[in-house]
């Protein structure tokens, strides 16, 4: 649309309110469905989702108008949700998540009821968030491997192509989460020092950075990547092939076109809550050699994991993202100590966690110093704790988070004059590891290499890194409740205040478990209500789920 005389601007404004209408007619709400914009975007059946998908697009038009014909990025995927379901985020240019302020709009405009009042909504909407919808926009969008995705991308870009030809859209295909984000923080970048805006991009940049940051410490040992038969087999295979023989990748479950395989009996999330290998990790035995550790990645490759067998008794042992955070933590920690920069660009890390960080993990690292910020689940929440340390380190305890380094800390280190070679080596790792880990978001294949990377250097194996503090024993249990909204929760989610008097309940039963901590909130990705439970031994961390369970079935009309 270009801009012209009131006449012929009120006539574009009448073709695209039509071409709205159309595509919307073919793309009509359910009846009876209500959508919300959740934890990470929309997440339901993926048959319930086509209207939302159309709508999204034109969200995303509006998004990137306002912003002048920034790039903004959409991402069709249900992450460690079963196959049946799907879903829809909107990336920001930063590469960071949607404005949260944006949120609203998505849900709004999801849940219009008819063509009529989509168009209606629609025009409010961009009056009220003044779009100049002459302005051009910009989009990029991916998928999983979903076999719902294709369907929903068609009603995708029909919400897209409304527009005409003041779109431009860049289809990436099949792609990771973290692909996606990279890709649009890399195309908005004006200094084009992010990276090259591709998946090639993507994979040279981190390909390059861990090359350095290996050096002459290669190969490493090989490692063992269960994929949840999703979408970070591919894009670990096409990482593998750029990156060669520096670490030796053993992918497993990299089933992407089997039916019901995704996530299933595998995957972070199966290795998490149920704290055990998947099945098909145990019984290909690749883990029966002492020293030999795997990893898995979750079904759109934000989240990882890893573990390893205990040598003497074979016992399962999980290195969850608190693992992670404190062992990340801590090198950075070394590392910029070891760099001595001057008083005034001395560099502060810190550490972000949700309430399901172990009890054990917050004690190990605030008792050495290291601050700790406690917020909600969602990255999105993380992510901008962790931007006001100048290094922060986010994870959440299921392996979704990252690190990212402040603006002004990656200046203070270019520009630093190192007083030694070991300060100098130790700046020299920081902006590799700055340029190895996605700054956008969690990523399982970065965070992959931030791992290997990290061991490499202290020189240790899995059972080493595990050796710094012994987790509280942990239950995660899914309630499924008629009402999932009835569940308020507050002060970072570690209270509720809804239903009334639960709170109180919660805390009377967790007082009878020694070391108990117990706190319940509604997830944001799934239709049930989540338990969190720990307590000093195995036994009580599990006595104390089921009661917290209890109270929950009962509080919402369940005996
Ligand atoms: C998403 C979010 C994570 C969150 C997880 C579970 O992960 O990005 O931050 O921890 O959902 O959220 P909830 O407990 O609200 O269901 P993913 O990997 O599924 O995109």
């Amino acid at each position: 649309m270009s801009s012209s005389s009131p006449t012929k601007a009120a006539h574009e404004h009448a073709v695209l309110l039509n071409s709205i209408a159309d595509g919307a007619n073919q793309y009509p709400k359910p009846e009876h469905v209500n959508y919300t914009y959740g934890t990470a975007g929309f997440r339901t059946l993926a048959t319930k989702l086509p209207s939302v998908l159309f709508r999204v697009g034109l969200l995303a038009v509006l998004r990137s108008k306002r912003l002048e014909g920034a790039t903004i990025g959409i991402m069709v995927t249900a992450s460690h949700n079963p196959e049946p379901d799907n879903g829809v985020k909107l990336v920001d240019p930063s590469g960071e998540m949607l404005d949260p302020s944006w949120e609203p709009h998505a849900t709004t405009l999801s849940n219009c009821p008819s063509t009529e009042s989509l168009i209606s909504t629609f025009t409010t909407l961009a009056n009220h968030l003044r779009v100049d919808l002459h302005q051009p926009a910009n989009i990029v969008y991916a998928r999983d491997t979903r076999p719902s995705g294709p369907e929903l991308i068609k009603a995708l870009e029909t919400g897209l192509r409304v527009f005409g030809d003041s779109v431009k859209i860049n289809d990436l295909g099949v792609t990771t989460t973290p692909i996606l984000h990279y890709v649009v923080k890399a195309t908005n970048d004006k200094t084009a020092e992010y990276g090259v805006p591709t998946k090639e991009g993507y994979n040279a940049k981190m390909a390059k950075a861990f090359t350095t940051l290996i050096g002459n410490k290669g190969p490493l040992a090989p490692l063992y990547v269960d994929c949840a038969n999703g979408v970070g087999a591919v894009a670990l295979k096409d990482f593998t092939d750029a990156l060669g023989d520096l670490l030796p990748v053993h992918p497993l479950n990299t089933a992407t076109t089997t039916q019901g395989a995704l996530n299933h009996m595998c995957g972070a999330d199966f290795v998490k809550t149920k704290q055990a290998l998947p099945p098909s990790v145990h019984s290909s035995g690749v883990l029966s050699k002492p020293g030999s550790r795997a990893c898995s990645f979750d079904g759109d490759a934000d989240r990882i994991v890893f573990y390893y067998l205990n040598e003497e008794k074979a016992n399962f042992r999980l290195l969850d993202g608190d693992k992670i955070a404190v062992m990340v933590a801590m090198f950075l920690v070394d590392l910029v100590v070891k760099a001595k920069l001057d008083e005034e660009h001395r560099l502060k890390v810190g550490v972000v966690q949700t309430a399901y960080a172990n009890g054990s993990s917050t004690k190990y690292l605030t008792s050495r110093n290291i601050p700790v910020t406690c917020v909600s689940t969602g990255v999105k929440h993380l992510h901008h704790a962790a931007q006001r340390y100048d290094i922060g380190v986010y994870f959440e305890a299921n392996g979704h988070g990252t690190v990212l380094f402040s603006d002004s800390a990656i200046k203070a280190l270019k520009a630093a004059s190192p007083q030694s070679p070991d300060a100098a080596n130790a700046i020299k790792n920081l902006l590799a590891f700055s340029e190895l880990i996605n700054q956008a978001v969690g990523d399982a294949l970065s965070d992959m290499l931030l791992v290997e990377a990290v061991l490499a250097h202290r020189g240790w194996g899995a059972s080493d890194w595990d050796a710094g503090y012994e987790d509280l024993p942990n239950r995660l249990v899914k309630v499924e409740v008629p009402d999932r909204s009835i569940f308020v929760a507050t002060d970072a989610e570690r209270k509720l205040t809804n239903p009334p008097g639960l709170q109180e309940k919660i805390e009377e039963v967790m007082r009878k478990y020694e070391m108990g901590r117990s706190f319940v909130r509604p997830s944001g990705t799934e239709d049930c209500v989540r338990v969190y439970a720990e307590a000093k031994t195995n036994s009580e961390a599990e006595n104390l789920a089921l009661a917290i369970t209890d109270l929950v079935r009962f509080a919402s009309g369940q005996s």
